[in-house]
Formats: C-alpha cells, structure tokens, sequence
C-alpha cells in the first residue's frame, strides 16, 4: 500500500483521505461474519440516548463495542495487517502505535448517528496531523445510510467541545455544516483522517445495517502525552525498534496472524 504524493498531500492539507478498496472483499466478507457473532453475543452497546446524556433511546441505536479486541482475535489482528502500518507510517510518520480500537453498528431506520467532534478533543495530542483514524466501511457507505462526513481544512482549529445529549459517553462540537464534505465509499474502503479533523456520521435511513470499524493509531513521539485510548501498556507498538508483534501488549505474537484469522473466519 503505497500513497501517491498526491494522496499524502490531500491527508496533510485536507485533514482526511478515502481510499476506495483498502480491504479485499474476502477481509471484508470477515469483518461482516465476525461482527455478526459479537452482535449475536450482545457485545455492541446502544450508546443513543434520549438527549439527555443518559437515558438509552428506545427508538434509534448507535451500537458500540470499544475496545474489540479483547472480544476477537480477528479484530485484534486487524491492525497488524501489514498494510495498515504501511499506510498509516506514510501518513502520519513513525513508529506508529495503535491507540484504540472500536466499532459503531447502525441497524436500518433505527440506526442513529455520531454527532460532530474532533477525536483530538479527547486525545489531546500536541500535533493533530500526528495521530489518524483508520474509519472502515465495512458496508457500502452512502449519505443515505449515515456516512461519514468531515470538514476539510479544519483540523488545525480546537472546536469547544460539550457532553453530547444523544450519547451516554460522548462529547460533540458545533462545526458550520455548510462546509462539511460527506465520503460515500463502498465495503471494504478506508477513510483515514487525522485527530484534528471535525467528523460526524448520519443516521441510517435504509432498511438495511451499516458498521464502520475505527482504528486509531498515533506516531510514537506522542505517545507520552496522549489521553484516552487503551491503557499506556496495551497500546501495540506496530513498527520501529519497540515492536514486537504484539507480545509486549497481549502476550502473543499477532503479527502475521491476520490471512489466517480471515480464512478462519471465513470457513465458519
Ligand atoms: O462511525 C461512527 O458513527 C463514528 C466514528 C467516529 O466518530 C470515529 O471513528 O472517531
């Protein structure tokens, strides 16, 4: 997975990059089936409320699993597919580090979406540019099922942030949505943008559901100030000299693991 100058200048000026096809559509036929089991489980949480902040909503779901992985060796393995380190070092520098993993799952009709926020509003890393997402679409994503929408150019600014009213965990901001730019991409495609950029998701009006899979990564030199994510010790050095595939973090090696979990996954 290389990125054209092109690419990496459009990440670095506009905050955000989509990368249709990221994922092949057996990865992506995996993520499907193993997200299946952790809803069937009752692993995903309707974090929509009553806009009141705490009350669960009766009527819409924003269904949430973070952290996956100590729920999946899959999900687990995800970010140590060779590719992502490979396009995450190119765009926000190395080593990179995974920061937090987790996924929104909107059911059809009911499915509610993310309001506006910047994630660097809970990070709070010194450089925006410094740390992206890596926003999976692990069903086509269309404006009219809730894609994800940012605003470009904006990453640099540092929004005021209040607790959300529609989510029991949330903060959101108030960006001027004249200018947010929404990025219909189909299953399996990824949508990277950095920790600075104001991002929301819709609600799903199709009868069909829609998930997006967010993995979080950050170069290592902010490592020591970033807030939020997995605890300090669980946060998997993916390249540069303190990798280790994923021992120190979890115990095992992970690296070189993720072709088998999706044939795995896949054979049932
Ligand atoms: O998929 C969603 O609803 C929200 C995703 C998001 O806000 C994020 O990955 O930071």
């Amino acid at each position: 997975m290389i990125f054209s100058d092109e690419q990496i200048c459009q990440f670095r000026t506009q905050g955000y990059l989509a990368v249709p096809g990221f994922w092949t559509a057996e990865e992506t036929a995996a993520m499907r089936t193993e997200l299946e089991r952790l809803k069937a489980e009752g692993k995903l949480h309707n974090v929509a409320t009553e806009g009141d902040g705490k009350t669960e909503s009766r009527a819409k779901a924003n269904l949430q699993l973070c952290p996956m992985f100590p729920h999946s060796t899959f999900f687990r393995a995800m970010p140590f597919a060779p590719k992502v380190a490979e396009a995450v070092e190119q765009l926000i520098g190395g080593p990179v580090i995974l920061h937090l993993d987790q996924v929104f799952l909107k059911p059809g009709r009911q499915g509610a979406g993310t309001n506006w926020h910047q994630d660097n509003a809970y990070f709070q890393i010194p450089d925006p540019l410094k740390g992206t997402a890596l926003w999976t679409a692990v069903h086509d994503a269309t404006v009219e099922n809730g894609t994800l929408r940012v605003i470009p150019e904006a990453f640099a600014q540092q929004l005021p942030h209040e607790r959300d009213p529609d989510s029991n965990h949330h903060i959101r901001c108030y960006p001027d949505e004249a200018d947010a730019v929404p990025l219909e991409i189909g299953a399996g495609g990824a949508l990277f943008f950095c920790y600075g950029t104001p991002h929301a998701t819709g609600g799903n009006l199709t009868d069909r559901e829609r998930a997006g899979v967010a993995l979080h990564f950050m170069n290592a030199d902010q490592n020591g100030v970033a807030r939020g994510g997995f605890e300090v010790e669980k946060r998997p050095v993916l390249t540069g000299p303190d990798a280790t595939g994923g021992e120190a973090e979890h115990g095992v090696r992970v690296a070189g693991t993720w072709d088998t979990e999706v044939q795995r996954i896949l054979a049932g």
